[in-house]
């Protein structure tokens, strides 16, 4: 019986993205998660299948092997810590910044508020912006959401959200700007540690093959 070839990704930009650099490996997928339910797409090789997951839960299942090799994003990744997993190739697609943004006219106001009480800062990345904020010696209170983040500086719930960026338009249409740019974000190719090991003929030839897709521009 040939080994099975388990692939993790969400849908949306990093499906679109990735699916140039699946192809380059030679893997196209039977179905089109947009309009498909399954939850486990089959591909033109028989030993290999595509897991579609929420984008945050990406490196979970590849870090306990459910799936060998996935696609996450750098603030997914520094999110997660990356525990039981290779990150081999920058795949240099869904691009963006990790960044602090505010009400537009906050950019010049002190970072404690007038009242001298700690900033509030409202974020799905709990992780990251708690360890941006120490890189700065800055004590805030952090407050996680999990989506929609734009909205608590417009109600009051927080003086600024960490969040991603790329065009920026979500945050104009919101009466918010950029404010502190944290990192540049790509998504990455990920490995479990063990399917390197036990299936490294498999995997080996699948990064090679990426790696090969990415300098070619896709
Ligand atoms: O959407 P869902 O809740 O299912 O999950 P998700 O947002 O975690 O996943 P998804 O598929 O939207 O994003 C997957 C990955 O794409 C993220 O982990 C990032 O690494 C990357 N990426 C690149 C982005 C963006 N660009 C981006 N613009 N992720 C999210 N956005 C958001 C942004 O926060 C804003 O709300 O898209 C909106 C539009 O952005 P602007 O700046 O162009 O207006
Ligand atoms: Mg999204």
């Amino acid at each position: 019986m040939s080994q099975q070839f388990i692939i993790a990704l969400s849908k949306g930009r990093i499906f679109n993205e990735t699916l140039p650099l699946l192809a380059h490996a030679g893997i196209k997928p039977a179905d089109d998660p947009e309009t498909s339910r399954k939850l486990i797409l089959d591909t033109n090789r028989g030993d290999t299948k595509l897991l579609i997951l929420r984008a945050a839960d990406v490196p979970t299942y590849v870090q306990y092997g459910a799936a060998d090799v996935g696609v996450a994003g750098k603030d997914v990744l520094m999110e997660h810590g990356g525990e039981g997993l290779y990150e081999p190739v920058d795949l240099r697609i869904a691009k963006c910044r990790l960044m602090v943004a505010g009400r537009a006219g906050d950019i010049n106001q002190p970072q404690a508020g007038v009242t001298g009480r700690r900033l509030r800062v409202a974020t799905k990345y709990i992780n990251s912006a708690r360890r941006y904020y120490a890189s700065k010696g800055e004590q805030v209170e952090l407050i996680k959401l999990y989506g929609s983040m734009e909205l608590a500086p417009l109600v009051g719930l927080a003086d600024r959200i960490v969040d991603v960026v790329d065009t920026g338009n979500t945050l104009k249409a919101n009466g918010l700007a950029p404010l502190e740019h944290i990192a540049d974000i790509s998504s990455r190719l990920i490995v479990n540690k063990a399917s390197m090991k036990m299936k490294h003929e498999k995997v080996k030839t699948f990064i090679s093959d990426i790696m090969d897709a990415v300098s070619r521009g896709g």
